[in-house]
């Protein structure tokens, strides 16, 4: 007999970005929706088709009238089932363009949630992730009764007199509540082993960077370890520290955390604070960047603006230019702030500069400690 494979259908989907001119390009609209590309693969749909364009002015269906008449066209013709949309639409937006449309809308950032929920492995990592989903979740309330469902929301707890998005939204703060709460007790001990870290003068080092830039390999090779390196976005949402020797006695903790991306949800910046928690301590951060992308400067900005938001762009920085193996072009110095102390090409898969690396580690160091 014959084992039939089932196969979970995937959602057909249309990507739609949108930006004003003068403040983007076509080329920067084309490089995002190649990034919502791999964002929505990863989420599990099946892309078939994106459409751009650029805005002389907002407006409140997000994209154009007669861009929308192109997607409801498309939709007929192609049978597609979701629209995924390049930017976080806030919920009033969201709700006419599912009435326009007449199939599932999604954002950026439902996307960029759903990978993260995917992705999340630890106990702290999953609330969260739970967390920044409630939030999301609560001012997008309206006709939502089947995600709740998935949040374990009571049916028939209802009080009295409350309809049915009232409900929703007491189920939904009563939760944020508890997670908060559950997140609480993870953090105090988080907070009493970085106080003894601190106490002992150790220089406290962090990696931060675009998600896929490579901190994870370059973490494994300093202090061989063995943390998931992989080609996907967001493989790590969990900070792992470790004690890494700069020179014979000399040494300092190294702390490996999440990847950023361009136009992060803020509702997971603030969600993800206590893991970042490691990055917020550091003495010196060590900025990540895949020098082999196209796009690299647009990174680096990116990386800096969510550092900047977290109140991080004064604290000494190296900037670690990596997959130097992928390039043919020859080096630049690049004109960066007074933040950052060096800059350091490397290749964490062939293992080049490695060692000028830990040079650079241990000079910074001893700068910033006296
Ligand atoms: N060719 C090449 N590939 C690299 C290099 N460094 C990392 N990679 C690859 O790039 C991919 C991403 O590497 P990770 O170490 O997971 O990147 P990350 O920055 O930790 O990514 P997130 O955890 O998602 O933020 C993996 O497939 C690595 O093998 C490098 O120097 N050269
Ligand atoms: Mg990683």
């Amino acid at each position: 007999m014959k084992l039939h494979k089932t196969k979970i259908k995937k959602e057909k989907a249309l990507l739609v970005a949108c930006a004003i001119k003068g403040k983007s390009s076509i080329k920067k609209l084309k490089e995002s929706l190649s990034e919502l590309n791999n964002l929505s693969i990863s989420a599990g749909a099946d892309p078939i088709y994106e459409i751009y364009q650029l805005l002389q002015k907002p407006q409140n269906t997000y994209i154009g009238l007669g861009k929308i008449s192109e997607i409801k066209e498309y939709i007929k013709i192609h049978e597609i089932e979701v629209c995924i949309f390049d930017d976080e639409l806030n919920p009033s937006t969201q709700k006419v363009l599912e009435n326009k449309l007449g199939i599932k809308v999604i954002d950026r950032t439902a996307l960029i949630l759903d990978i993260f929920s995917k992705r999340a492995q630890t106990h702290e990592g999953k609330l969260q992730v739970e967390l920044a989903q409630s939030e999301y979740l609560l001012p997008r309330l309206a006709g939502q009764w089947s995600h709740l469902e998935r949040l374990g929301g009571g049916i028939g707890t209802r009080g009295p007199g409350e309809t049915q998005i009232e409900t929703d939204r007491r189920l939904i703060r009563g939760k944020i509540k508890r997670i908060k709460a559950g997140m609480k007790k993870v953090e105090s001990t988080r907070t009493s082993q970085r106080t003894k870290r601190m106490n002992n003068n150790i220089i406290n080092l962090s990696l931060v960077g675009y998600t896929n830039s490579g901190k994870s390999l370059i973490f494994n090779k300093l202090v061989k370890s063995n943390i998931l390196s992989k080609n996907q976005l967001f493989s790590t949402l969990d900070t792992t520290t470790r004690k890494i020797f700069l020179d014979e006695e000399i040494y300092s903790t190294i702390s490996d955390t999440v990847g950023f991306i361009n136009k992060l949800p803020t509702i997971l910046v603030e969600s993800f604070k206590s893991t970042l928690e490691e990055a917020i301590n550091a003495d010196i951060l060590l900025h990540v960047v895949d020098y082999s992308a196209e796009d690299f400067n647009e990174k680096i900005e990116t990386v800096d603006n969510i550092l900047f938001e977290l109140g991080l762009n004064k604290v000494p920085k190296i900037l670690i230019k990596n997959k130097i193996d992928l390039i043919e072009k020859p080096l630049e110095y690049l004109e960066l702030d007074e933040s950052y102390l060096a800059q350091i090409t490397t290749s964490a898969k062939v293992g080049t500069g490695l060692n000028e690396l830990r040079s650079s580690l241990l000079n910074a160091s001893q700068i910033v400690k006296n």
